[in-house]
């Protein structure tokens, strides 16, 4: 499977860049899900670095939908930010680089879809390592990402994989795949799953707000961890908002409470040292103000109100998933070593037992943040 993907390598760039060669090629990134290169162009006609990813066809079953969507935000983005001037702008948002023929995308031989981006180089993934500080400018930069998108008024996106945050059908997933035990590890697992299944009433709390008319649904990422905003080398600023996969409709609290999940301890999302996934006030703190910053007047009382909660809410979903991909033999995350999807939803888990015992702090100091970028009274 690896290899194949390296293999199609210069029939993909033959597609986006005709007459190019490649001067190097290596893989990019930590995504568990597509596979991603940074690929040196060379020869007539071509210059630069391109990033060239294969869409994993298993979990997004309508790659050319995602594309779709993809171009149709982009496009978006970029008339937003066509006052900046084009150097900058191509460092504030992803550029798609199309095939000869004008496609957005190209298909290998095998029938899989790439997709090709300008690499933005001089430029880091946020890792978390600059405290507070960083993670406020990452926040801030999804918080823009919302509001730039709050008038979208293209064709309607496509739900690339439906019911994503849908923790209720997260937490049936997890339930028929402790019943079907296809890998034979439930057994191994029982404390997770027990714990997992007595907190089954955090897949209620979004869609109760939603179902009272208190949030809307609007274009949301879907996919916020901090590792998913670009920094600049030099200046720490954040630049541009990466992984557009799952870019649809969605809840403004699903994207904050995602960036919770990643952002508020400074342990790794596979360590299940419970001790480094406490949860740091202080980086909860910048991640409000930050994400209030950037989206501005696009946040309602009742999304402030429930900032905290959002983040127990995605940390327990994406602790669910882990848990049922390891019950399911690892099918989804791709996983580097055995037992690391248990490690990683034992890390959630962790996590989440630190938000709950934090809660009523978190909540005062993300009403405080509020109160002081005047977004509630
Ligand atoms: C996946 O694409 P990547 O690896 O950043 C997943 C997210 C999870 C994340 C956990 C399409 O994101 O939903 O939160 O792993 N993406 C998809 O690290 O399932
Ligand atoms: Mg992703």
């Amino acid at each position: 499977m690896e290899a194949r993907a390296e293999r199609a390598l210069p029939a993909v760039v033959a597609a986006f860049a005709p007459g190019a060669s490649i001067a190097a090629a290596s893989r990019l990134g930590r995504g568990h899900i597509n596979d991603t290169f940074l690929v040196e162009l060379a020869g007539t006609g071509a210059s630069g670095r391109l990033v060239l990813q294969r869409l994993n066809r298993w979990v997004f079953p309508d790659p050319v939908a995602v594309m779709a969507n993809v171009e149709r935000v982009l496009d978006h983005l970029h008339r937003k930010l066509a006052d900046l001037d084009s150097a900058d702008r191509a460092r504030r948002v992803l550029t798609l680089v199309r095939t000869a023929a004008g496609a957005g995308f190209a298909r290998d031989a095998g029938g899989e879809v790439w997709r090709a981006t300008r690499f933005i180089g001089e430029a880091h993934p946020c890792t978390g390592a600059g405290g507070p500080a960083e993670a406020g400018r990452a926040a801030a930069a999804f918080g823009e990402f919302l509001r730039l998108l709050g008038d979208y008024d293209g064709p309607p996106l496509v739900e690339t994989i439906p019911g994503f945050h849908d923790t209720r059908r997260r937490v049936a997933a997890l339930r028929e795949a402790v019943a079907r035990d296809a890998a034979g590890r439930a057994a191994g697992c029982r404390p997770e799953i027990d714990l997992a299944l007595a907190r089954d009433g955090l897949a209620s709390v979004l869609p109760a707000l939603r179902e009272a008319g208190l949030v809307r649904e609007r274009v949301t990422h879907n996919d916020t961890k901090l590792d998913n905003v670009l920094l600049d080398d030099a200046s720490g600023a954040a630049l541009a908002v990466l992984d557009l996969d799952t870019v649809m409709p969605g809840l403004v609290l699903a994207d904050f409470g995602d960036m919770v999940r990643t952002g508020a301890s400074s342990g790794r999302e596979d360590d299940p040292d419970p001790a480094r996934q406490e949860v740091d006030p202080a980086l909860f703190e910048a991640l409000v103000r930050g994400f209030v910053a950037g989206i501005g007047e696009e946040l309602s009382p009742p999304e402030v109100e429930h900032l905290a909660a959002a983040g127990r809410v995605i940390t327990y979903e994406t602790g669910i998933r882990f848990l049922t991909d390891h019950l399911d033999g690892d099918a989804y995350f791709s996983v580097h070593r055995d037992g690391h999807n248990l490690d990683r939803a034992r890390a959630q888990f962790a996590r989440l037992a630190s938000l709950e015992r934090r809660d009523a702090e978190l909540r005062r100091v993300a009403a405080q943040a509020a109160r002081d970028a005047r977004v509630i009274p």
